[in-house]
């Protein structure tokens, strides 16, 4: 049963990286212990760390899910690899697809492999506004609702990607 809250926080910053978030979304709807219930729009935003690398596009989604955290992580590496994610170089370094896991249910968890709620998105601004567009009244583990945390990010240099609606019309057409 998908009876699991999952939000799954994306970005990219190589090799097309608004088709890259599009095609990451298709994949995990096509995944049987998944079903994406919905998703914000597309942000852009300067790179947080190394600044020898293109902007990054990121997004957060909104899963019901039958897996358990850490199938949920092996399962997103996954479509990470399939998207041709390299794992050599710097951290914070440039990338075709990152998925992170940002909250799942109200879990909180340390281990070697998986912390919950995802530990930088506190101070990410490009997590933030998009998990707010899907989500605003989300009340963290901190007891503060999201909106409080939003509202103590730096905004500027944050540009939402408007959806082109005659893309979204030919594509409507073409299927
Ligand atoms: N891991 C632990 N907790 C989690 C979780 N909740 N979700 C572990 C996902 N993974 C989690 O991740 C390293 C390890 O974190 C995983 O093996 C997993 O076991 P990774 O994706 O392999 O490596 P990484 O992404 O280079 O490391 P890190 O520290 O997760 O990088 P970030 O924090 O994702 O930052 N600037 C902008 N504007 N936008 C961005 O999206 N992203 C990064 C990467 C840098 N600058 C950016 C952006
Ligand atoms: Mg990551």
């Amino acid at each position: 049963m998908l009876s699991d809250i999952a939000y799954i926080g994306l970005g990219s910053n190589l090799s097309e990286p608004e088709k890259q978030l599009e095609l990451a979304l298709k994949a995990i709807d096509a995944h049987s212990q998944m079903v994406l219930i919905s998703s914000s729009h597309l942000y852009s935003s300067a790179p947080m760390g190394p600044q020898d690398q293109p902007d990054y596009v990121n997004a957060v989604c909104k899963v019901k899910t039958s897996l358990q955290p850490q199938e949920l992580l092996a399962t997103l590496q996954q479509i990470e690899n399939q998207q041709d994610r390299k794992r050599e170089g710097d951290r914070w370094g440039p990338r075709t697809l990152d998925l992170d896991i940002l909250l799942y249910n109200d879990l909180a968890l340390t281990t070697k492999k998986l912390t919950l709620p995802h530990c930088g998105m506190k101070e990410r601004e490009f997590v933030l506004v998009p998990l707010f567009e899907i989500s605003p009244d989300l009340i963290m583990q901190d007891g503060r609702s999201l909106a409080t945390w939003v509202a103590k990010c730096n905004l500027e240099g944050l540009y939402r990607i408007e959806r082109d609606p005659l893309a979204e019309k030919i594509e409507t057409i073409a299927i």
